[in-house]
């Protein structure tokens, strides 16, 4: 939905937010590329509604640009569900070379059929959980921890299959739901666990770096369907140009987000994460339905150093 001569755009993080920052340097790259016939307005901070919500309102025109993560796509088209299993990328790099070729072009084009243009990826670092109770060294510590996750099967699976209660719940409840003691923790990367507050209340966090999924940049197909050929070829060219700024941005934000939470005297301890691995893929065949979705698991896993 235009607004004047602006398109819209929204994610559930605060404006200095690295993946909101980039959409910005996106709409600054699409106006400079069509002489400002294009450009974007951004409702950073959730403002227009959770990931979810958001989502659906893309999917139907009525906001043009969403940046989100893959967990409330998971349930929307099964290929998403690939790159959020947990422990399957080794590394920031094994992520980034499977996302940044062909593999990723696949997941990104699967999301037209829901009504999405996928744009690009962005980084998103590594989750690890948090709580309020204590340091968690191996999967006994989780039994019965109450831990949010994502509205998405996969997560609720991930947090189960260690022994912990999922609760599923939007972002901007956590803060609250932590402070009331409704749930005792939740897991998140370094950006996320600081910018949302959470570290004032969860005062452990635990480095499982279970899941490197990555973050998705999505156009609404019915926006897109009314732009020429030229100007799809400028916004898919600028939202690719903002990935590596992004990149930038984000390791400054996880170098600033670390200092931050630990001169706070969060508790951060190292996780060996070997028994978590097991029983975190163990739960991947639960997740897997389709043929190409363990075609991708396969391509992704050739692609490790030293292969599968
Ligand atoms: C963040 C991600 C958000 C949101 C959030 C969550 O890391 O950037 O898009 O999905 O996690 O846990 O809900």
């Amino acid at each position: 939905m235009r607004l004047g001569d602006l398109y819209t755009a929204v994610d559930t993080h605060v404006r200095d937010y690295p993946t909101v920052q980039a959409v910005i340097r996106f709409g600054e790259l699409i106006s400079q590329r069509t002489d400002g016939r294009l450009g974007l307005k951004m409702f950073a901070g959730g403002q227009l509604g959770n990931e979810r919500d958001t989502l659906e309102i893309t999917t139907f025109g009525g906001l043009d640009f969403n940046r989100v993560n893959l967990a409330p796509l998971n349930s929307i088209e099964p290929l998403t569900r690939v790159p959020a299993l947990p422990f399957l990328f080794e590394s920031t790099e094994h992520m980034r070379t499977s996302l940044d070729g062909d593999i990723g072009e696949e997941i990104l084009a699967s999301l037209e059929q829901h009504g999405l243009i996928g744009l690009c990826f962005y980084d998103s670092g590594s989750r690890s959980f948090y709580n309020t109770r204590g340091p968690i060294t191996k999967p006994e510590d989780m039994r019965g921890l109450k831990l949010r996750v994502p509205g998405s099967d996969l997560y609720v699976g991930m947090v189960k299959s260690l022994g912990a209660d999922a609760v599923p719940m939007p972002l901007d409840e956590v803060y609250q739901s932590l402070a009331q003691g409704v749930i005792d923790g939740a897991e998140n990367n370094w950006p996320s666990f600081e910018s949302g507050k959470h570290f004032e209340v969860a005062r452990f966090y635990s480095l499982t770096r279970h899941l490197l999924a990555p973050e998705v940049f999505v156009m609404s197909k019915i926006s897109w369907d009314k732009l020429s050929a030229d100007d799809q070829a400028i916004v898919r060219q600028s939202a690719k140009d903002s990935v590596p700024y992004m990149r930038k941005l984000w390791d400054e934000q996880v170098a600033r987000s670390m200092k931050i939470v630990t001169e706070s005297g969060v508790a951060v301890n190292e996780v060996d994460p070997a028994p978590f691995t097991e029983m975190m893929t163990d739960m991947w065949e639960d997740f897997l339905d389709t043929p190409e979705q363990r075609a991708l698991v396969e391509r992704i896993l050739a692609l490790r150093e030293g292969g599968a």
